[in-house]
């Protein structure tokens, strides 16, 4: 095992739980030195071709997954707990190196309640784009490890010579993804997302309005064949392959697929939602396309724009029966799992902005736990929403409590997915956000109808990014700036690695 982990880029493993004592690692890979044998041998150089970790090394890395994962509120009934399963990426600076961490819960007989744990695979620092660009390959293999390790470990924890088989077999397994051809393994993450859909369907008028160039827009011609162009977002360069949408294009894309589709983070998919003539033929590219994904072994996010969907329009029956009807179809191609849809319109930025901040955030691995211990401080301080934004407006990671439903005015019916209902709150959030960014304080309050939104501004590294709280008075303020310091403590490395 010593061996094979020498030769692979996977440097590690370590299990810990939450035990009586608190976080306490129970396996380590390869297995810690104490102090003395570290200064008999000289052995400090941190990481080389192997990880050299003293306990009281692998007891910190342990500390510092679970306390992610044990946010000082429970707020799942113990019911839902086992059903909670979350991938982060970490990194660990005092031993240049970056992890892929599982959090799950396991029973054990002794235990009256499950017991929170969690599972790192270690890698050089400088390889960690190995663990972004195949965490899809790896996660699999690490549900299955423990759908037969946790019965292993239900009764007592066996010696580690035991069960190390079982831990070599994980790694073989992963390493058979190492070595089967993907990306080469470099430091700077590289991401693309396709733009597809028909013609005429809005694609290049999305981008130019995240582009914020407006004046672009007058007169835009059809795109000839993929038009790329390149944002530097999050600490990582973000491709956006532009497909132009005519037939002849779309025959070439599913044709040479293994370039235009091969590798793709995320797919954008646009169905102009005026034109009811074209929906079977704009359903039947969107076929064609996941067809070729799937044939890929892909798992390409999909978030669907329902585009040209202008305030003026959407209030007449017609186009609300457009909508149903998409609905249902994506619906049902999607097998009744849910799926991410938005409306937007150029006429309204923030429609956009909110369609592309759901998406750059599912470039993030570490997105559902920023969101879980987001939820878990709004709870606690009693905040009716709460946005993380980066500088230049994405939406990072979101909390939206009953209130902030009712307080928004948002029917209750249509709260699939928030952002989906068109709310023109959302406007006003954004125009006071631009005017914050101009004041370049750390805080403001800016009071609206019934209710105050606070703003912070916080810097992790090189990096500003903004909290928007929205809660119903100004005397919150104390509260919630105390309680941020404890949730940036053990978030800031989930957000410092939140792309890239
Ligand atoms: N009313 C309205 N018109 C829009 C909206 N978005 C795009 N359009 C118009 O729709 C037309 C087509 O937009 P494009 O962005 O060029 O469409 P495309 O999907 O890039 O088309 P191809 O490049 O041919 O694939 C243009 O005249 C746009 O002005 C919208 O939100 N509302
Ligand atoms: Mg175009």
């Amino acid at each position: 095992m010593e061996e094979l982990l020498k030769s692979s880029i996977v440097k590690g493993f370590i299990f810990s739980v939450y035990g009586e004592l608190g976080p306490t690692p129970i396996y380590s890979f390869p297995n810690y030195f104490s102090e003395k044998e570290l200064k008999e041998n000289n052995k400090n150089t941190k990481l080389e071709d192997e990880l050299i970790l003293t306990y009281r090394d692998i007891t910190q890395i342990s500390i510092k997954n679970l306390s992610l994962f044990i946010s000082d509120k429970i707020i799942t009934e113990e019911k839902d707990l086992q059903k909670i399963q979350y991938f982060a990426i970490l990194p660990y600076p005092d031993f240049k190196a970056t992890s892929l961490t599982y959090f799950h819960f396991i029973r054990i007989d002794s235990e009256n309640s499950p017991i929170p744990t969690a599972f790192s695979i270690l890698v050089e620092e400088n390889s960690r784009s190995f663990l972004y660009n195949n965490i899809n390959r790896i996660k699999p293999i690490v549900f299955e490890f423990f759908k037969n390790f946790d019965t292993v470990i239900s009764k007592t924890y066996p010696p580690r010579e035991e069960i190390q088989d079982k831990f070599q077999d994980l790694l073989s397994k992963i390493i058979e993804i190492e070595q089967s051809p993907s990306t080469p393994v470099t430091t700077h993450r590289k991401m693309k997302i396709l733009f597809a859909g028909l013609d005429d369907s809005g694609k290049t008028s999305f981008l130019l309005s995240v582009d914020r160039k407006y004046s672009k827009l007058i007169g835009l011609k059809p795109t000839v064949g993929a038009s790329i162009k390149s944002i530097e977002a999050l600490g990582a360069t973000i491709f956006l392959w532009d497909l132009g949408g005519q037939k002849r294009f779309r025959e070439k894309y599913i044709d040479k697929a293994e370039i235009y589709l091969y590798e793709a983070d995320l797919l954008f998919y646009f169905i102009d939602i005026k034109n009811k003539s074209r929906f079977d033929e704009s359903i039947e590219y969107l076929q064609n396309l996941k067809g070729v994904i799937k044939d890929f072994n892909q798992h390409t996010p999909i978030v669907y724009i329902l585009s040209k969907g202008d305030s003026d329009v959407l209030d007449s029956q017609e186009i609300k029966d457009n909508i149903e009807f998409i609905k249902n179809k994506l619906d049902e191609i999607n097998e009744h799992e849910p799926f991410d849809i938005y409306i937007t319109s150029i006429f309204q930025i923030f429609t956009i902005l909110r369609a592309f901040s759901s998406g750059i955030s599912k470039l993030s691995p570490n997105r559902d736990l920023i969101n879980h211990n987001l939820k878990n401080f709004s709870l606690m301080t009693d905040t009716y929403l709460t946005l993380l934004l980066s500088i230049d407006g994405l939406v990072l990671a979101d909390f939206y409590g009953t209130q902030a439903i009712e307080l928004t005015k948002m029917p209750k019916s249509e709260v699939v997915n928030v952002f989906e209902v068109t709310a023109p709150q959302f406007a006003v959030l954004f125009k006071i956000f631009a005017r914050f960014k101009a004041l370049k304080q750390d805080e403001a309050i800016f009071k609206v109808a019934n209710s105050v939104i606070l703003f912070r501004r916080i810097q992790i590294e090189d990096n500003f990014m903004f909290f928007l709280f929205l809660v119903d008075n100004e005397d919150k303020k104390e509260l919630i700036k105390t309680e941020l310091k404890s949730f940036l403590n053990y978030t800031q490395d989930l957000l410092l690695r939140y792309i890239a």
